[in-house]
């Protein structure tokens, strides 16, 4: 349910109104970021049949890759390929059109820095897609061809399988990432929370955190979400939508 136009424009006003009191503002991110690339999100129903009888959170984890490597490999091989193909959208440029915006975000994939987003100014929670790494944690890292990966493969350095650089449930996050994260949440006069279940913790702590430190938070959804209960304001549409008119 979109708002009609005049309440929609009204909305905006106000968010326009609330951004440009606030100096620092932070942007935490979620899958819904990039849906408008064409990349599946977690948790609305896969489009695609292939996966669509697979948990997520159950390939998402160590259990799940000790089970079945070659599925989850193929899994994340599916989702690199998509993420080649896919565009930067209208949220993702538009968010790079404003590099003093901190970008805190829960997704793997290397869109907002294909926007033009500084990676200094980018800080990826779950950690990303784009490379493969030791599940020993010998150290060995490797960035893959997003365009044709690589498959299952072991590492060079101990023989341990190589696993993609992600953070899966029941893992640590990385340590520089979240305490960076934390800070900027801590002294952001707005948060602006686009596209996330907020379901996923310690992740989904931050906007709370923002809130707890005396900062704002406008929140950009298709829908509810578990960020609406903190929301200052909230901009119910696709971020694609929202996001060129609020940060012009
Ligand atoms: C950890 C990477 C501990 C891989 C992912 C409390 C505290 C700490 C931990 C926990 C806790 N409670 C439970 C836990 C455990 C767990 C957890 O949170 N479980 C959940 C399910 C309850 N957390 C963990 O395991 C974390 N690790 O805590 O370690 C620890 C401590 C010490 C020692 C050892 C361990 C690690 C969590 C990281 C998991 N990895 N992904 C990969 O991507 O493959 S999480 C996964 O979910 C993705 O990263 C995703 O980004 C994230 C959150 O989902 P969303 O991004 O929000 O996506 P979702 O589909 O849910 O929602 C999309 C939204 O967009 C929707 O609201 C939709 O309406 C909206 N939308 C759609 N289209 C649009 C849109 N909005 C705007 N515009 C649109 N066009």
């Amino acid at each position: 349910m979109t708002q009609s136009l005049s309440n929609r424009q009204a909305a905006l006003e106000q968010a326009r109104g609330l951004l440009a009191q606030c100096e620092k503002i932070v942007c935490f991110s979620g899958a819904g970021l990039s849906a408008e690339s064409g990349i599946s999100t977690f948790r609305d129903t896969e489009t695609d049949a292939l996966w669509s009888r697979y948990d997520p959170t159950k390939l998402a984890s160590p259990e799940g890759f000790a089970e079945d490597p070659k599925l989850v490999i193929d899994w994340y091989d599916w989702r690199r390929q998509a993420i080649a193909n896919a565009e930067p959208n209208a949220a993702h440029i538009a968010l790079a059109g404003r590099p003093d915006i901190i970008q805190v975000t829960q997704n793997v994939d290397d869109l907002l820095e294909r926007a033009g987003c500084k990676a200094e100014s980018v800080f990826h929670l779950h950690g990303n897609i784009t490379h493969d790494r030791c599940h020993a944690r010998c150290g060995y890292q490797q960035k893959v061809d997003l365009g044709s990966p690589p498959g299952l493969r072991s590492c060079p350095m101990c023989n341990a399988p190589l696993r993609p650089a992600v953070v899966w449930f029941g893992e640590t996050l990385p340590q520089w990432a979240w305490q960076q994260s934390e800070q900027h949440c801590r002294t952001a006069d707005c948060l602006l929370v686009i596209g996330t279940s907020a379901s996923v913790y310690p992740a989904a702590g931050l906007i709370q955190l923002t809130k707890t430190y005396g900062g704002k938070v406008l929140v950009i959804n298709t829908q509810p979400s578990g960020a609406s209960a903190l929301a200052d304001m909230e901009l119910i549409g696709p971020c694609g939508e929202w996001l060129p008119q609020l940060l012009s």
